[in-house]
């Protein structure tokens, strides 16, 4: 079942954010929602070098989206992990990942994610949305996936850029210049306020609940912005 890639993702994902180092649970503003057909999922999880992990899986009559966010501290020198799967019966309309560029995320980096991204092509290949261009890296993937392969290729390069990053995670050091603390803080609130644009994700939620709650949702647990407040103090 073409379905089932929302579900080896999500499966991916929850191990990756639950095999770092002194990772916690973070209660979600909302864990579930269950609205007729409809049912959503929140997972979070934080660890010392990741202010916010959350997975979501939401399901009501044949559909499925999963949307994940790998938000860091912005102590440490390392991008923002992201990754959004819309899928039908019929098929995976919109697959996304990237690894989206922080101040001071090293050359290094890119390197290593555009060597996995040269080897991925999607023949169902779509255009970012202008917000996308925004934030998103050169090595943002973003497609339609129509048969198994692309949906095994799609597989693939998440499995690559996640494994990267959480390499990166593992080597980074805490980083105590608060001017780039504060460059890389804002970095993430222009993702959040980029990612606020997608009107097809506030559509849907207006369509399933209204635009009050589809608000609320959007701003207290998708893309919640990070204060200064919100992150642990700089050792200097
Ligand atoms: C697109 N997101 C979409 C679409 C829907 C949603 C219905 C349109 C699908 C299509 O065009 O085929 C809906 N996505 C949701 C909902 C949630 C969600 C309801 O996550 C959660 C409740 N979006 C993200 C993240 C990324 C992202 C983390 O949440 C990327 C890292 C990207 N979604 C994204 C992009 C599009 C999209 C780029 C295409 C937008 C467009 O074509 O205009």
């Amino acid at each position: 079942m073409q379905n089932d890639i929302v579900q080896d993702i999500a499966i991916m994902l929850s191990y990756t954010m639950q095999d770092l180092p002194d990772v916690e649970k973070i209660e979600s503003p909302i864990p579930e929602v269950k609205k007729d057909d409809l049912i959503i999922k929140n997972t979070m999880y934080k660890s010392p070098k990741l202010r916010k992990m959350h997975l979501e899986l939401a399901e009501i009559k044949g559909m499925k989206i999963l949307h994940a966010v790998f938000f860091p501290d912005p102590h440490y020198k390392l991008p923002i992990f992201g990754c959004d799967i819309v899928a039908t019966d019929k098929a995976v309309t919109a697959a996304i990942v990237d690894v989206s560029p922080i101040e001071g995320v090293p050359d290094t980096f890119y390197k290593e994610i555009a060597e996995v991204s040269n080897h991925y092509s999607f023949k169902g290949r779509r255009a970012l949305p202008l917000w996308g261009d925004d934030i998103f890296s050169p090595y943002c993937k973003f497609a339609r996936l129509d048969e198994d392969i692309d949906m095994a290729n799609f597989y693939c390069v998440v499995l690559h850029y996640l494994r990267i990053f959480r390499n990166s995670v593992l080597d980074a050091k805490k980083e105590t210049f608060w001017v780039d603390t504060m460059k890389r803080l804002d970095d993430q609130i222009w993702y959040c306020e980029s990612q606020k644009k997608n009107d097809k994700t506030r559509g849907i939620l207006e369509h399933w609940f209204d635009k009050e709650y589809a608000d609320m949702y959007m701003n207290e647990v998708l893309f919640d912005e990070p204060s200064i407040k919100s992150i642990p103090s700089t050792s200097i």
